[in-house]
């Protein structure tokens, strides 16, 4: 239909012009006809009269006057010729021929021929009058009057208007053809150009390519496009106030209240039941569940997890729901349950022997099975398949959590290809080589690269992640936009550092002074003991190792400390059914009880190592309690322990040493930062954090605390889905346009109806 119009725009306007043209080119042909055959007829006359001229005179003077009627007879079998009269010099008409209208006189003739349009109509048809003088003019005579027949002119007038009305109309013709070929040929490039340009692939796919005129307008378009959304992706970093009010309006406007759905392997809630029977409600010790949790319950979404507690299924309804958190129910946890053979497989072996040593450059071997492997991709496929059955509509936002789901992503799209799918991939990656160990690499990017927005905490794993698929997968991939785009699909790669719920209300909080009585006199340690702690899963990742030695070597060379001087380690119980874990935690308390028997005395022990689950509360009385807070992780996607004892100190003291290897030491800069493999390093810096002045230690706590504030979770999480909102939009307009195009193509091919 738009096709149409357009050509009606052309093709009546050019119709029109055709039409007027012919009507004044007509009149205006004939016009010029009659002009050409009269000049010609005038001079053929002038001939005629000079020819008869010498023989009429002659006639005249020898008397023989009949003579000229026989020349005249002759002079008229021309066929052009109709008639002739020979006129005296006072206009009386001494001769004529049989043909010469007898209604004409010499006079008259004489006006006749003077006028611009010498024609008169007799019986017969139309005649040119020509008077002609006669040269050297004998007694009695002055000039012959010539009528020459105008039909042929008119004949030839007509024959003349035929072929130049045949030609405008052809002209015509063909001029709309080529209109309408070329308007259809450029409306269809257009849309493909304009469709292509909104789809992000006009200059990835060859075949779908906008025509070469094009090229311009669609790079132009698609850098506009592209600036926009840079600009506008700097003005919400720029938003320095992000809460739960913010996401949620954010979901409402940008994602317009669309469903969302998150998948992890943990879940936020576990449902346990004790040796007595009771069953508990416990939060697992994960900075995943830390960091999403607040947003779930911002977003009131469904969190798909694997449903782990010994008393998990008694909870749920038929549907493996339940609404959490217990109490409030602001979001509903949906549980998947998986076989025992299912979870050593995918859980135990492809994820935790595999990809997590793979990916943190811990120098534990990763271990590859192919059984491993097979019951990670059959779990993938059954997380895939509660997420299509959770799906209210065909195109939900899905928030794919870490790296038990490095498939699920690319099974998602198969099954909801309007799916919006962000992925993020809560542990580092690592460079191309050490990823090349792994023997379905190719499979794990493909997997990944199913998302819409595929999120790290740092630029650095992103540029590793990119390096990766540009090694091994044929993929374009587009540095300036942090783009990759893999069988035209185009996936976003950006960093979205995490981060905690900031807390804004501390009115029920119980002061740092008495948090620190009350743990002193729980580990029964003196008033003016220095105290460290560190909090972790028990896992081999986070240097707990490293830490100890560094308290090992403070202890030897400032042997001032010994007695005053303390660490703890809460150490939470973690995939322990691995043997790597197993040998690393009994090793740590191997190493714990050798520099306890080394250092320690009577009533003091340097290092005071809690390996068990605490709850949240127990936690936070640590951080408000501690002097100094050791993180010295040898590779950490970003670290939230370092970010909760910040949040903890709202009296600005407190001291944090972190690794450099942590995500998080980009973000807090003012912390003490160490090479936790520089065990001298470290021990120094436990040293210059014990002996910080107050003065320092605030002004570092208070700038740290401005950044995680407003670095908040809500801002990670905000980022993201507000890049989804933009995709989304995106993806709509390129929908709209594609939906037209089809309905004009519908309606420009339909039969018509009579
Ligand atoms: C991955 C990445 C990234 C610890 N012990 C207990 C307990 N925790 C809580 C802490 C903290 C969380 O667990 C641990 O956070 P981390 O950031 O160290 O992370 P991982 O679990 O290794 O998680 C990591 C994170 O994902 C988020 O993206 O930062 O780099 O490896 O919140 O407080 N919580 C409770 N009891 C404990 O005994 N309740």
């Amino acid at each position: 239909m738009k096709t149409l119009h357009l050509q009606l725009r052309f093709l009546i306007p050019l119709l029109l012009t055709l039409l007027v043209a012919a009507l004044v080119a007509v009149p205006v042909l004939d016009s010029l006809t009659l002009r050409w055959f009269a000049r010609d007829i005038n001079n053929r006359g002038m001939l005629v009269a000079n020819t008869l001229a010498d023989a009429i005179n002659e006639a005249q003077l020898d008397g023989k006057t009949w003579r000229v009627q026989g020349l005249f007879e002759r002079a008229v079998a021309d066929e052009r010729l109709v008639a002739i009269a020979l006129c005296s010099p006072g206009n009386e008409m001494l001769r004529r021929t049989d043909g010469f209208p007898a209604t004409l006189d010499c006079a008259q003739a004489r006006a006749l021929a003077e006028r611009a349009d010498p024609r008169l109509v007799v019986e017969g048809g139309a005649v040119h009058v020509g008077v002609h003088a006669l040269g050297t003019p004998g007694p009695g005579v002055d000039s012959l009057v010539l009528l020459h027949d105008l039909s042929f002119i008119d004949r030839r007038s007509l024959d003349t208007r035929r072929y130049l009305i045949i030609f405008i109309v052809v002209l015509g013709f063909t001029m709309a053809l080529i209109t309408m070929v070329v308007a259809q040929i450029s409306w269809r490039g257009w849309v493909n150009g304009v469709r292509g340009i909104l789809r992000g692939e006009g200059l990835v796919r060859p075949l779908l390519a906008p025509p070469p005129e094009l090229q311009p307008f669609a790079s132009e378009v698609r850098a506009r496009l592209r600036d926009l959304e840079d600009e506008y992706r700097r003005s919400l970093d720029l938003v320095s106030v992000w809460n739960p009010e913010r996401l949620r309006s954010l979901l409402l406007t940008q994602l317009r209240g669309d469903q969302v759905i998150v998948v992890s392997n943990r879940e936020p809630y576990l449902h346990e039941r004790t040796e007595d029977g009771r069953v508990i409600v416990r939060r697992p010790a994960s900075g995943l569940v830390t960091a999403v949790e607040p947003v779930m319950r911002a977003c009131s979404g469904t969190w798909i997890a694997h449903g782990s507690g010994s008393a998990d299924r008694d909870a749920v309804d038929a549907n493996d729901r339940l609404p959490v958190p217990p109490g409030t129910k602001e979001y509903t946890l949906r549980r998947v349950w998986l076989t025992e053979e299912e979870e050593r497989g995918y859980y135990n072996g492809f994820a935790n022997e595999g990809l997590w040593p793979l990916c943190h450059v811990a120098h534990v071997r990763p271990v590859f099975r192919e059984s491993d492997w097979e019951m990670y991709r059959h779990v993938n496929e059954r997380f895939a398949d509660a997420v299509a059955a959770e799906a209210r509509s065909d195109d939900p936002v899905v928030l794919v959590q870490d790296y038990h789901f490095a498939l699920l992503p690319a099974m998602i799209r198969e099954r909801l290809p309007r799916a919006t799918i962000l992925t993020f991939w809560h542990i580092p990656w690592p460079n191309p080589e050490s990823f090349s160990i792994c023997p379905w690499r190719r499979e794990i990017l493909e997997g990944l690269l199913g998302s819409t927005i595929l999120g790290f905490h740092t630029r650095f794993h992103c540029k590793n992640f990119i390096e990766t698929v540009d090694r091994g997968l044929e993929a374009r991939i587009e540095h300036e936009h942090s783009t990759i785009v893999y069988r035209d699909k185009e996936t976003l790669v950006e960093s979205y550092p995490i981060s905690i719920d900031w807390p804004e209300d501390t009115t029920g909080w119980v002061p740092v002074a008495t948090c620190r009585q009350r743990l002193l006199q729980r580990l029964a340690l003196p008033a003016d003991t220095c105290l460290a702690v560190g909090v972790d899963r028990f896992d081999y990742t986070k240097g707990i190792l490293e830490r100890l030695h560094a308290v090992e070597r403070l202890l030897e060379k400032r042997p001032e400390w010994i007695g005053r001087f303390v660490f703890v380690q809460v150490a939470a119980p973690t995939r322990s059914a691995l043997e790597e874990y197993r040998a690393f935690q009994q090793r740590i308390h191997g190493v714990a009880d050798r520099i306890n028997q080394r250092f320690g005395r009577p009533g003091y022990e340097p290092v005071r190592l809690l390996a068990e689950h605490h709850d949240a509360e127990a936690l936070h009385e640590l951080y408000r309690a501690a002097n100094i807070c050791v993180v010295t992780s040898l590779h950490d996607g970003m670290n939230l322990v370092s970010k909760e004892f910040v949040a903890a100190r709202d009296d600005e003291q407190g001291v944090l040493v972190l690794s450099r290897f942590a995500g998080a030491a980009r973000e807090l800069s003012e912390a003490l930062i160490v090479n936790p493999y520089h065990v001298e390093e470290t021990a120094d810096a436990l040293h210059r954090a014990a002996t910080m002045p107050t003065a320092e230690q605030r002004e570092r706590m208070a700038s740290l605390r401005m950044t995680v504030r407003e670095n908040n979770v809500f801002r990670w999480a905000g980022r993201m889905l507000a890049d989804a909102g933009r995709f989304r939009l995106r993806e709509r307009v390129a929908a709209r346009v594609q939906r037209h195009t089809l309905s004009d193509t519908a309606e420009d091919e339909a039969p018509v109806h009579s």
